[in-house]
């Protein structure tokens, strides 16, 4: 129960309060009425840099799973393309998503692998979070184990050991995939964090 979230979204009629949940994208709208919500004093306010309109998607188990505006929600996290600072090295990227509380995106799926590319420009590059620490060795931002059998490198990458960070991007005759690229490239991104639980 994440409970620094809701007070934002707070307010106050009279004697009573409600609260307004709308997850981008999902058309849901949910009124929690004061009396089915603790009282105020009990929450505090501790995502100061997460500005939200927290939404519903649905109550799983009587938890509400949203993402911050803005972010696309598929499976467990959310996922954004940031616009602001657009292209930058790998590492101003990373640390740009680190900054909304997220990383570079971990890919670990066909199925996320096509929502995100379902959501990029077939006409740009965007960094994903993952390096090579050295001699090929890759290693996701996240501590998430490499396996060869979940990578959708494009055909002749990854190419060159000067080439230590990865990128997802659509090739006219084969579609999207990865290519690694120097890390000092200057690219789009694309950040992931969990979903948020209420
Ligand atoms: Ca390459």
């Amino acid at each position: 129960m994440s409970s620094t979230i809701i007070m934002r979204y707070a307010f106050k009629s009279r004697s009573t309060f409600s609260v307004v949940f709308g997850c981008p994208g999902l058309g849901g709208v949910q009124v929690l009425r004061s009396d089915d919500a603790p009282p105020i004093g009990q929450r505090a306010l501790t995502l100061e840099s997460i500005e939200i309109d927290l939404g519903i998607l649905a109550p799983e188990d009587k938890v509400w799973s949203c993402c911050p505006k803005d972010w696309r929600l598929f499976g467990s996290h959310c996922y954004l393309v940031p616009t602001v600072s657009s292209s930058a090295s790998w590492n101003k990227s990373e640390e740009n998503c680190s900054r909304m509380g997220a990383h570079l995106v971990v890919i670990q799926s066909q199925e996320e692998q096509d929502f995100i590319t379902g959501i990029l420009d077939t006409h740009a590059a965007y960094f994903i979070g993952l390096w090579d620490t050295g001699h090929r060795q890759w290693q996701w931002v996240d501590q998430t184990p490499y396996e060869e059998s979940i990578t959708f490198w494009h055909n002749g990458e990854p190419s060159s050991g000067n080439e230590k960070c990865a990128t997802i991007i659509y090739r006219w005759k084969t579609g999207w995939g990865w290519n690694d690229i120097s890390c000092s490239l200057k690219q789009k991104s694309v950040c992931q964090m969990k979903k948020i639980n209420l």
